[in-house]
């Protein structure tokens, strides 16, 4: 494909056979679908079969990047990773700022599909138009900072690795991918769909240009946005405290998740905040191409690194009610040196306090026992004991643990909720219930303008908002592939983007033109949900957790609140009329073959009678 800014290539993986083989696709695939999730969830309908087994090596495992991706603009250094879902069942994916999206485009690809599984541990080698499969039975059971730390001895510093460590060896249904020790995307068990296929890491050097269009303009551009950027005012404060910023806001709005979702405010909320990190920060760290570095490196009760993130504290600390930041440190320097999602990690363990305070279970750990939930990650990692079951997710244990627990399983579509409580906001309730993975609050943190707002309103204003916010933030950025955070936290100018694209492709596209774009992979992906649930799908999957309704926060200055359940479901409604899905929350025929999605209607129709 002549179309620079994209290279036009795929590199298809056999694991089984040991093959790779690049593959080119056309103009017409990359302005469709653009890069990113829009590339993933196309080869995921096209080429998995309904009900496949997410841990079989029918499954695809895809790397993807877009046509921003790994250019010298601000913070494009990232990487998108799919699958579908052993957590879930659903289509999965996650987001990590690497190196190796930086190689894989120098190499001349955009993305890595994945299929199969290799007889023995293996790590795929791509050097250029070079693929090799090597040998990793040594690697095998190592976690992911020493694998990184012995493949860069072996293949030179500057290479990109992506890898898994002993959570996703072992198939832990939340294990992620992991790179750059400290960064971790693929929530909904990508990790497992790594390990499923026997493949430990990948290794990516590149040395090509990546081709772009208008290289004078992406240079002049790209100093250009990298100084405004430098300008912004909120700047200084974001370098400081990155996303553990949000810890206090959190706590300040009562929606701090604490003791397992059951209150929005934490009595040490102080002690994990961001001020409290400055006091013991030794570095920032950052992915490829970003001028804003937000990791916040901290020593943990070890005196080894570990780096901070919101959700990281938030989940392992107030919702399991540790107050040491070093502490929440170390179980955040495990949980990525494992490979386990801290967020899911968080919500499992805050389960077990619960169910062991309520004698619902054998197992004995109390509410900010630091040395035993040290022991259940270990634990889950390894399958070990408990953490065997807990490994399952939190959705599972609440099914095998019973006594209605399922209640206060705090899961949406099987994906733990991440870091906000919605007892008191219900427009972030309907945001994790719509999100394409489940309770992430990665396509919407609509949160903020909520609180700002007006957070009893469950009207249209609301509904709208979350609809926008998962388009630019679940469609825009997910498919070009760039971090969304230079936008959300600094105020970086989203008209940018259009520009961008235009300088590194040649392409003109509105931001209108991208909202499509990514009403046709949101779409795509509700698709693909409703195809796998096929025979149970009804509008109760979009429904947050019954504890937000029916259990007030005891409390803060909303004691007494919960979520009305009326006033959602009709929220819910408006939902999916303005995006053109029936009252089951499927898209009609009508709107799938507006977004060029016809085809998609036809298989999907032979599945599930489908409203015109
Ligand atoms: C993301 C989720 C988040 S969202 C966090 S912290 W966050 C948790 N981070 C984890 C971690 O760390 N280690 C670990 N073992 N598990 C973790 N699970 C949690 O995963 C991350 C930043 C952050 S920090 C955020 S919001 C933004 N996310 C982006 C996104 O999703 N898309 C995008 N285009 N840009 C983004 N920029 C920001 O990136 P998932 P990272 Mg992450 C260590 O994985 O599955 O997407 O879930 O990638 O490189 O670490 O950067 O307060
Ligand atoms: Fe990575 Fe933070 Fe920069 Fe985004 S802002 S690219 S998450 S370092």
């Amino acid at each position: 494909m002549d179309m620079p800014g994209w290279n036009g290539r795929l590199l298809r993986v056999d694991l089984t056979k040991g093959k790779a083989v690049p593959q080119e696709y056309d103009a017409s695939f990359a302005k469709t679908f653009l890069g990113g999730r829009g590339f993933a969830v196309k080869i995921l309908w096209d080429e998995t079969k309904p009900n496949v087994n997410p841990l079989s090596p029918e499954n695809r495992l895809i790397f993807a990047a877009g046509p921003l991706t790994a250019f010298p603009l601000p913070s494009s250094g990232k990487l998108l990773v799919a699958a579908k879902s052993p957590l879930t069942g659903g289509y999965g994916d996650g987001n990590l700022g690497t190196h190796a999206t930086v190689q894989m485009r120098r190499a001349g690809y955009d993305a890595i599909v994945t299929k199969g599984k290799a007889s023995k541990p293996t790590i795929l080698n791509v050097y250029n138009d070079r693929t090799e499969f090597v040998d990793a039975r040594d690697y095998w059971g190592i976690g992911s900072f020493q694998t990184e730390r012995r493949l860069k001895k072996e293949y030179g510093t500057s290479v990109g690795v992506v890898t898994i460590g002993q959570a996703g060896e072992n198939l832990v249904k939340f294990a992620n991918v992991v790179s750059q020790e400290g960064r971790a995307g693929g929530r909904p068990g990508m990790g497992a769909v790594m390990g499923s296929k026997n493949l430990k890491a990948i290794v990516f050097r590149g040395t090509k240009t990546i081709p772009s269009k208008n290289p004078e303009a992406m240079k002049r551009m790209g100093l250009e946005a990298y100084r405004e950027v430098l300008a912004k005012p909120l700047f200084g404060f974001w370098k400081r405290q990155g996303t553990m910023a949000t810890l206090e806001w959190s706590q300040e709005n009562c929606v701090l998740p604490t003791q397992n979702f059951q209150e929005g405010v934490f009595e040490k909320a102080d002690e994990i905040g961001g001020f409290a990190m400055e006091k013991i920060k030794i570095s920032n760290r950052g992915c490829p191409h970003c001028n804003m570095t937000c990791g916040n490196v901290v020593e943990d009760t070890e005196k080894l690194p570990s780096e901070l993130d919101y959700e990281n504290v938030a989940m392992l600390g107030s919702n399991i009610k540790i107050g040491d930041l070093r502490e929440i440190a170390t179980l955040n320097r495990l949980a990525d040196d494992y490979g386990i999602d801290t967020i899911s990690l968080g919500n499992v363990i805050g389960f077990m306090m619960e169910a062991s305070e309520k004698r619902l279970v054998d197992y004995r750990i109390e509410w900010g026992d630091f040395e035993k939930a040290k022991v259940l990650a270990e634990d889950i990692a390894f399958k070990r004991g408990i953490g065997a079951l807990l490994a399952e997710g939190v959705r599972s244990v609440s099914e095998k643990v019973g006594n209605n627990t399922v209640k206060w399983a705090m899961q949406i579509k099987g994906l733990e909720v991440s870091g906000y409580d919605c007892h008191t906001t219900p427009g972030m309730a309907l945001s994790f219930a719509t999100c394409s993975v489940g309770a992430h609050h990665k396509d919407a943190w609509v949160i903020n303008w909520e609180v700002a707002t007006g957070r009893e309103s469950y009207g249209e204003a609301k509904v709208e908002k979350v609809i926008e916010l998962q388009r630019l933030r679940g469609g825009v950025f997910e498919c070009f592939t760039t971090c969304r955070l230079p936008w959300v936290e600094i105020g970086f100018g989203l008209d940018w983007y259009p520009k961008f694209l235009k300088a590194a492709t040649g392409v003109n596209m509105t931001m209108n033109d991208l909202f499509t774009v990514a009403d046709r992979t949101f779409t795509l992906i509700r698709a693909f949900w409703v195809r796998e649930y096929a025979t149970v799908w009804s509008k109760g999957m979009d429904s947050p957790p019954a504890r937000w309704f029916d259990e007030p926060v005891q409390d803060g200055p909303f004691k007494g609140t919960t979520l009305n359940r009326e006033k959602y479901d009709r929220m819910l409604q408006l939902y999916y009329s303005k995006r053109g899905w029936d009252d089951r929350g499927i898209p009609t025929k009508k709107k799938l073959k507006k977004l060029g999605l016809g085809d998609v209607a036809l298989e999907l129709g032979r599945q599930i009678k489908l409203a015109t």
